[in-house]
């Protein structure tokens, strides 16, 4: 528990609050994962409905995954919340058991991550892929490109391998560690 509210873990999910607050009125709400999914639906493209109808249903299983942090249930999570709900579960990851259903919750949000990254649903992420996303969430091209190849063999990025940095990037507290260049994906 000390360990997983270290300063550089809190600095961490704050980030990741503050990605999802789009609106920027200081909470998460699902209003913010309309405004998410509508500049994004230009980055996974309308082309086909079934990807579209894919696509939707994703974003709502997101949003109710990360909805599941709203303790208070007023419909808007806030920061405190936020924390709390990642530290669980980081705890979680760290000493699996005492609540497994925070686990399967979060395999559940991890998987649907992946399969929205996935744009072209090969079953793994390609580089253009990682970098069309991260820009998206405001990181710089090159900076992109050198994380992917730091975490990639050659081109691709195999599923396991990138669920894997994701559990990672929720767990660790280690500044140092490679899962950090996933900020924009969980
Ligand atoms: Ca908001
Ligand atoms: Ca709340
Ligand atoms: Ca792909």
């Amino acid at each position: 528990m000390a360990t997983a509210s270290s300063e550089f873990w809190n600095e961490k999910m704050t980030r990741l609050f503050h990605l999802y607050d789009v609106d920027k009125d200081g909470s998460i709400t699902p209003v913010d994962f309309e405004i998410l999914a509508d500049k994004l639906s230009v980055i996974v493209g309308q082309g086909d409905s079934s990807k579209r109808e894919n696509y939707a249903s994703a974003r709502k299983l997101l949003c109710e995954e990360i909805m599941r942090a709203d303790a208070n249930n007023d419909g808007k999570v806030t920061r405190e919340e936020w924390l709390d709900f990642h530290r669980r579960l980081a705890t979680e990851l760290r000493n699996p058991g005492s609540h497994p259903e925070l686990l399967e919750q979060l395999t559940r949000r991890i998987n649907t991550t992946f399969s929205m990254l996935d744009l072209n649903r090969d079953g793994n992420i390609a580089r253009d892929e990682w970098v069309k996303m991260c820009t998206f969430f405001g990181v710089d091209k090159n900076e992109a490109d050198k994380s992917f190849t730091s975490i990639a063999d050659g081109d691709k990025l195999q599923e396991s391998k990138a669920k894997t940095l994701f559990y990672d990037y929720i767990k660790t507290d280690d500044p140092n560690h490679v899962s950090n260049c996933c900020l924009c994906f969980l």
